[in-house]
């Protein structure tokens, strides 16, 4: 078994420490964060047929998540400051305690509890000094929207899992858009957003995953205006 294999099936597993230890060496071996995402998430993945409405081991997917959520905080977290610290080293960037000059409110749409991916995305966000507003999760539309303009947001994030729960994520943009806020830009993504279309859920861009929704802020506003923190 390889690696990556190893550590999903370890997440899978609900192993937390092993997985965390696992996670941390291949770090430190040159593997990236893309890489370690993907097995954790891969993990998660593999527990569908536990999750459903018929059948739901929720002690099993609980300690899953757990695992991953430990190797988001405690791995990748450190590896991405790390990688910072090295770009502030450099001279690459100013200190990164510099104002940011992205703001990105993210949640997970109402009538849904997933978080995981949508915590993803806030550490990648956070690490690239991103303004992150996290709304957590079970999110009214309303909530997005308000913080959205009293925050002076530049994007959306939004997540669903539930396919359910899809019909109040068109409401964000339509919304904005109304109240004369159509610049700010909304982003979805999860598994049940993934089934949908752009058009059909009235957003800006729909992410097929953490680094594409990443590449599509840093693209967005790379080209509205130059970052002043940049020196590169
Ligand atoms: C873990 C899990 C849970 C955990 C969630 C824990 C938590 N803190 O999040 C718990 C146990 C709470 C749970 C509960 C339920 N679950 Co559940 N769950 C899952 C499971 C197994 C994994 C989801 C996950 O976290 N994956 C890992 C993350 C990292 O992946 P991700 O969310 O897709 O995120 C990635 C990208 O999509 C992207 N992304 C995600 N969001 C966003 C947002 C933006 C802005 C961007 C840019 C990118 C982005 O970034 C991430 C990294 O690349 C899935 C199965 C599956 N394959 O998805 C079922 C699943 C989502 N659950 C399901 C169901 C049915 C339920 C329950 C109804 C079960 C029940 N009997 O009650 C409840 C729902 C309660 C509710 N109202 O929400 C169904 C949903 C079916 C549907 N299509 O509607 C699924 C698909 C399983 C299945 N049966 O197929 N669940």
């Amino acid at each position: 078994m390889d690696h990556l294999t190893e550590l999903a099936t370890l997440v899978q597993r609900g192993e937390n420490t092993e997985a965390v230890l696992l996670a941390s060496k291949l770090l430190e071996n040159s593997c990236k964060v893309e890489e370690i995402v993907g097995a954790v998430s891969k993990g998660l993945a593999i527990l569908r047929n536990k999750c459903t409405v018929e059948n739901f081991q929720l002690l099993d997917v609980l300690l899953a998540s757990r695992a991953m959520v430990e190797v988001m905080d405690e791995c990748v977290a450190r590896q991405l400051q790390n990688e910072l610290d090295k770009m502030v080293t450099d001279q690459k960037i100013d200190t990164p305690a510099d104002a940011p000059t992205t703001t990105l409110v993210i949640g997970t749409i109402q009538g849904d509890v997933h978080d995981l991916g949508k915590h993803i995305v806030a550490t990648l966000c956070r690490f690239n000094n991103f303004n992150v507003i996290n709304l957590g999760k079970d999110v009214p539309v309303d909530t997005f929207i308000n913080t959205a303009i009293k925050e002076s947001a530049d994007f959306v994030g939004v997540s669903s899992l539930m396919t359910v729960c899809l019909p109040k994520i068109k409401l964000i943009k339509s919304s904005l858009t109304e109240k004369g806020h159509n610049n700010i830009k909304v982003v979805g993504g999860g598994s049940a957003a993934l089934q949908s279309d752009v058009d059909s859920l009235g957003l800006d861009y729909l992410a097929y995953d953490a680094f594409d929704g990443l590449d599509y802020f840093l693209n967005a506003q790379a080209a509205q205006a130059p970052k002043t923190t940049s020196k590169a």
